[in-house]
């Protein structure tokens, strides 16, 4: 063990009171997890560059639930990672984001107004802008689960980030932030299978993105089509989303901690879903084991009928409903 671990209180913006962990050091506390690789999280003070400065506090008690504290997005920001990290190595033993026992960091308060948040390979770290006007900081649960899946599809299959290999890279980060949010259990942020709902980004309130029927957002593909590997990878992954769902809970309608799915097929004809736990498994053995760089919609059926072969076993319901569901989003 590490001298000095300490677990804070933290009130973000979106998680509401949370548990952090946090390293004494002298007098002062510092926002680093040596609980889980050392993450830390850090202040860019609007610049656009650099590791930043690390947060201290002379309390362990951080953020006040509003923007213009700057400690605020940053404990959003660090229990994002916490969570994330705590659901790969509960959910699937994963050690981290490459495996090794290592934690990125993460860096909030990126320039002025910046609205997205992005994984960087090269410094092996998270960014996080403040959002429109600085107050909607893009530090929610699932952008966070979103951007550190990004280093595990990169230390994995390293799905290359264009055509329908880059839409399965997004839609990867997109399955296992909806992983992470249904994993924390947090009853500021209860799980649900949208994306980038707690941002504003739309400045209505509406998500960002929708898993049960992507198009909602005016842009997302429901099903695969020759045109897939031409649209922006951000709207190709809805094809990939949209078989998560469906294999996660079945088509039609159902409400899940008070949001209702409503989610179609290409033919019109029912999957009853296996469960998202089993869909997650699924994924996951699929991206580690099978996908590559250059897998594409066609490939990524094959990989997770491989993947539910593995672990259910070729003649169990799974596997048959992995394939059904692939078909329903018009993936042959
Ligand atoms: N936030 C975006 C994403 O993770 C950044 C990007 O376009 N790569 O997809
Ligand atoms: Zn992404």
């Amino acid at each position: 063990a590490f001298d000095g671990i300490e677990t804070g209180t933290g009130t973000g913006q979106y998680n509401g009171r949370v548990t952090i962990g946090t390293t004494k050091s002298g007098s002062s506390y510092q926002m680093r997890d040596n609980t889980r690789g050392g993450h830390q999280t850090t202040d860019l003070r609007q610049g656009s560059s650099g590791s930043g400065t690390l947060f201290t506090n002379s309390s362990d008690v951080w953020g006040n639930g509003s923007a213009s504290n700057r400690q605020t997005a940053a404990v959003d920001a660090h229990y994002g990672a916490q969570e994330t990290w705590d659901f790969y190595k509960q959910t699937f033993g994963r050690n981290g984001i490459r495996n090794d026992g290592v934690a990125s960091y993460s860096r909030v308060h990126y320039g002025n107004s910046y609205v997205n948040a992005f994984w960087d390979d090269s410094c092996f770290c998270m960014t996080y802008g403040d959002g429109q006007g600085n107050t909607h900081p893009l530090t929610s649960l699932d952008v966070a689960g979103h951007e550190m899946t990004h280093g595990v599809t990169s230390a994995t299959a390293g799905l290359e980030y264009s055509g329908e290999s880059g839409g399965l890279n997004e839609a990867t980060s997109d399955i296992f932030a909806t992983g992470v949010e249904f994993f924390a259990k947090n009853p500021n942020n209860p799980g649900n299978y949208l994306i980038g709902e707690k941002i504003d980004i739309n400045g209505n309130g509406t998500p960002l993105r929708y898993m049960d029927q992507p198009s909602k957002d005016g842009a997302s593909l429901d099903y695969w089509s020759p045109d897939a590997g031409g649209v922006d990878v951000h709207y190709s992954s809805g094809i990939a989303n949209h078989y998560f769902y469906l294999l996660s809970e079945g088509s039609g309608t159902k409400t899940i901690n008070g949001v209702t799915y409503d989610s179609p097929t290409y033919d019109g004809s029912s999957v009853p879903g296996i469960g998202r736990d089993k869909a997650l498994a699924v994924w996951y053995k699929a991206l580690t084991t099978y996908m590559t760089s250059t897998t594409d919609y066609a490939a990524a059926r094959q990989a997770t009928l491989q993947a539910a072969a593995d672990l259910y076993g070729s003649g169990s319901t799974e596997y048959k409903v992995v394939g059904d569901t692939w078909t329903a989003v018009n993936v042959a």
